[in-house]
């Protein structure tokens, strides 16, 4: 198992929208193993493939408190939404330290593919709803922060630009 790198916005490419997955084989067996290694990792509870500069539509999820119930989204389609929406603060592994306030659907239901190639059906609410809702979002790349005013967005693009200056000066020491 390897664990790979995550991407931190603002890099572009966390921009890019993915393709579809279209043969669901051992290479993509390794990079699922490889995505829940990083995931859990970093103490996250879902990872878009598109944080990891790989651009196919493809979500590890995994919400359970015992880090014991990994869900694999094979090109998810959302064929519901509920009108109810929350506003709950959200995080993400790509924008590390910023937590801030977004708008979801307070329920959805999601088709995907599985590692077996079976086509689910995932009919969430909560915590589960809101992760599939923002790692779908990662897939058309988009970065929640871009939910947020112009102004906090510049803000944060500023932090995070500095904070890779200063780790990259440090590691050159
Ligand atoms: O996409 C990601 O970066 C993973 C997110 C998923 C998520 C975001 C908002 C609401 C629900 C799920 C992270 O797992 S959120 C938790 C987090 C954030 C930063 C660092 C560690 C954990
Ligand atoms: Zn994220």
């Amino acid at each position: 198992m390897t664990q790979l790198t995550i991407l931190r916005y603002p890099d572009p490419r966390l921009h890019t929208v993915a393709k579809p997955v279209t043969d669901v084989n051992q290479r993509l067996s390794q990079l699922v193993s490889d995505m829940f290694e990083t995931m859990y990792e970093a103490a996250g509870i879902g990872l878009a493939a598109t944080q990891v500069d790989v651009h196919e539509r493809l979500i590890v999820i995994d919400v359970s408190e015992k880090r014991d119930e990994p869900m694999v989204l094979i090109n998810p389609e959302l064929v519901w939404r509920s009108e109810e929406t929350r506003l709950g603060e959200e995080g993400c592994l790509s924008v590390p330290g910023i937590y801030d306030g977004v708008e979801r659907s307070l329920a959805v239901k999601v088709q995907a593919l599985n590692l077996d190639g079976q086509l689910q059906t995932y009919e969430a609410e909560g915590t589960l709803a809101v992760c599939i809702q923002h790692e779908m979002d990662h897939l058309l790349g988009k970065v929640f922060v871009e939910y947020l005013s112009p102004l906090k967005r510049n803000r944060i693009k500023t932090k995070l630009v500095k904070q890779k200056k200063d780790e990259e000066r440090d590691a050159a020491r």
